[in-house]
């Protein structure tokens, strides 16, 4: 395993002969590497940063607890998108390969680790992944801020200690704060799309609003950032070939929120491992803009007097009128229409392999959590 940093020893040597089988076990094997980086993560800490034993001990737990655990998508949709660019040109990913592609891919789910442990804060959650929130934790609270910022900066410094030697990395490591930024605009959109000093005002909550903020706050990290990243490190350098990348996966990242916020409201917390708060956090969720589209002036009005309230006997009325409109087929009948749209897309696609973005949808499509 070459170009790496004395530290990273625990990877693959180039002249390993070691075959794992990742493809019989390829969510094992990923997660695997993850336990490799938080290694790195403290060894360097211990050496480089005077670290004491109980800053090691925070950190070891903190990386545990809002790392792992989640659906691993992001992660090994990095992976995905690596083999088809390798199947493209008649190959197949090598060992060492498939554990640089994971590298790439714990970097996303670090910065999602990154932008979750925040969102829950500000969201006022109270359960992700099946566990209380980070920032619910007795012992952590606020702490949760510094502890944000932190996943934010390893993500960087697990980049630098396994790519820096690329001719790429540059590109990369722009990549990776450009999606950053994206992604908080989006937040920004997301929870500023109500006033909190003047009384709720529904008219904000529209469809353009809506494409705008999911666009931003999801496509770009969760679609557009692994197809990126396979692009560069395949050397695809035609701008037009990034732009189209983008197009579709902003399209898939909008079907991606809308099942979101469906689930949000008509998932299993079993399955989804998180509570819905998007009614009483007044968001401009898909569910609020579809009903304002088919509601009576009647459920309106009892809309605006029951959305965005702390109190489960409103939240039970705001429910009672999406089943009133049937909102559970109106996402149904929009999960076949955007599947269809997507395969569309997917057909003008160049300089990129389609399974790409096929292996993207067949990830999400009809899922319940
Ligand atoms: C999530 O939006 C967006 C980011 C950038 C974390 P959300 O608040 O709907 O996510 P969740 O439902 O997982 O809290
Ligand atoms: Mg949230
Ligand atoms: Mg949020
Ligand atoms: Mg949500």
């Amino acid at each position: 395993y070459p170009g790496l940093l004395p530290r990273a020893l625990s990877l693959p040597d180039p002249r390993s002969t070691e075959v794992r089988d990742w493809e019989g076990d390829l969510k094992g094997s990923f997660a695997s590497l993850c336990d490799v980086l938080i290694e790195e993560v403290l060894d360097e800490l211990a050496s480089d940063y005077e670290a004491i034993p109980e800053q090691l001990q925070w950190m070891r737990a903190m990386l545990e607890y809002n790392v792992k655990g989640g659906k691993m998508n992001r992660g090994l949709g990095v992976i995905d998108v690596q083999k088809a660019f390798a199947k493209s040109s008649g190959r197949t990913l090598s060992h060492r390969e498939h554990c640089r592609a994971a590298v790439l891919g714990w970097c996303i789910e670090w910065l999602q680790a990154f932008f979750l442990v925040a969102d829950d804060v500000m969201d006022d959650s109270h359960t992700r992944r099946g566990q209380p929130c980070w920032f619910r934790v007795p012992h952590v609270k606020q702490i949760a801020i510094n502890d944000a910022f932190i996943l934010e900066s390893l993500v960087f410094k697990v980049l630098n200690r396994h790519f820096s030697q690329e001719s790429y990395y540059l590109q990369l490591m722009e990549l990776f704060h450009d999606v950053t930024y994206r992604t908080e605009m989006g937040q920004l959109l997301d929870l500023t799309s109500q006033p909190l000093d003047k009384p709720p005002d529904f008219t904000r909550f529209t469809k353009t609003r809506y494409a705008m903020i999911v666009k931003y706050k999801t496509a770009f990290y969760t679609f557009y950032l692994p197809c990126a990243i396979g692009m560069i490190y395949a050397g695809v350098s035609d701008p037009s070939s990034f732009a189209l990348a983008r197009r579709i996966c902003c399209t898939i990242g909008e079907y991606f929120q809308i099942q979101d916020d469906y689930l949000d409201c008509y998932g299993d917390p079993k399955f989804i491992g998180k509570v819905g708060t998007d009614i009483q956090d007044m968001k401009c969720s898909w569910l609020v803009v579809q009903a304002l589209e088919r509601c009576s002036a009647a459920q309106k009005d009892e809309l605006i007097a029951n959305y965005g309230k702390d109190d489960a006997e409103k939240i039970g009325k705001v429910k009672a009128i999406y089943n009133d409109l049937k909102l559970a087929d109106v996402y149904h009948a929009y999960e076949e229409q955007s599947y269809k749209e997507i395969q569309g897309l997917i057909e003008e696609v160049k300089d990129v392999p389609k399974d790409v973005y096929h292996n993207f949808v067949k990830r999400i499509y009809k899922r319940d959590k």
